[in-house]
């Protein structure tokens, strides 16, 4: 497949073969292009017809919450109706076919809220910026002070759902600009881009800290970096291999050929 910019698949195979020969091997960091060809709108693109008019960063923030908790919360509602009408595509596949041929090779890290990755059956992938599917309280639950928290089940209807004993709204269960990342998952996305030896970074516009910085880590920490996607990105300067292709082209190609035996 040839690659206007930056290297063919042939030249990049050779190391996903080597990648396959340790433990912990291969890196994949994905973002949003890579669920786009499961019908999911990029991050830029999710401002689509009536979201148009706002700010992701605002509609992605606590304070854009405080300020309007129905808009935020109806926004999130029809983020997550997409993603439970999505599939995953073939690069997904790739990646969980990958993972059962060469057991212990693969880390996938994503910054994606939707689930194909897990679905996709890459169960262990790591979640740096939570889970559109889970809702959680706003605020510590009182009760949780002297015994058992609300379920955020218990949340009575409303936009958003609200605890019927003290008012606590409930919000998306992801990472809101200015929040921090969930320790454990950055903690292994960090030891995992460290002991690599290959890094693909996959349909992002390494526009998002700390997430972007994996790419700077990986190669300071010897791994070769190979990204895909059709466009620029802001990270492309830590890449040794540029593949100008999608993620459901471009991810089947490079791994649907290699076999444990050639590990
Ligand atoms: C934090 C969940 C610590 C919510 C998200 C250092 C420098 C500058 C800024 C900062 C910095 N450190 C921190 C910041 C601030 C901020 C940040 O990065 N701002 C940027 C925008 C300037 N970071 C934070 O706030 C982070 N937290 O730093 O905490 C802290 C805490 C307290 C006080 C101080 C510090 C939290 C960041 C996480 C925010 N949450 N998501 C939700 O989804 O609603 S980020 C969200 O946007 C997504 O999860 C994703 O990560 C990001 C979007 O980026 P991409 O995934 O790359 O998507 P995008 O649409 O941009 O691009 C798509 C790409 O795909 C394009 O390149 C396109 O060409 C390509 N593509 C399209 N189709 C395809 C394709 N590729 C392949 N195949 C295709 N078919």
């Amino acid at each position: 497949m040839p690659t206007p910019e930056g290297a063919p698949l042939e030249l990049v195979r050779p190391l996903v073969q080597q990648a396959c020969g340790s433990a912990g091997g291969l890196c994949v960091l994905t973002g949003a292009g890579m669920s786009a060809e499961s019908g999911i709108p990029t991050f830029r693109d999710a401002l689509t017809g009536h979201w148009a008019r706002f700010d992701p960063m605002q509609l992605a923030s606590e304070e854009g919450f405080r300020a309007d908790p129905a808009r935020v919360w109806n926004w999130y509602a029809e983020r997550r109706n997409g993603v439970r009408r999505a599939e995953p595509n073939a690069g997904h596949r790739a990646l969980g076919d990958f993972a059962a041929r060469h057991p212990g090779v693969l880390t996938v890290i994503t910054q994606n809220v939707d689930d194909l990755h897990q679905r996709a059956g890459n169960l262990d992938t790591l979640r740096l910026h939570g889970d559109i599917l889970q809702d959680r309280w706003l605020e510590p639950c009182p009760r949780g002070a002297r015994g058992p928290a609300c379920e955020p089940g218990w949340a009575l209807e409303g936009e958003p759902p609200r605890c019927g004993e003290c008012g606590n709204p409930l919000r998306p269960g992801v990472v809101w600009f200015g929040e921090s990342l969930p320790l454990a998952a950055m903690n292994a996305a960090e030891r995992a881009v460290d002991g690599c030896r290959l890094l693909l970074v996959v349909g992002t516009s390494g526009a998002v800290w700390p997430a972007a910085g994996l790419a700077h880590r990986a190669r300071r920490h010897g791994a070769q970096v190979v990204i895909i996607n059709p466009e620029a990105s802001e990270i492309d300067d830590q890449a040794q291999y540029l593949l100008r292709g999608t993620a459901a082209q471009v991810l089947p190609a490079l791994l649907d050929t290699t076999s444990p035996e050639n590990g």
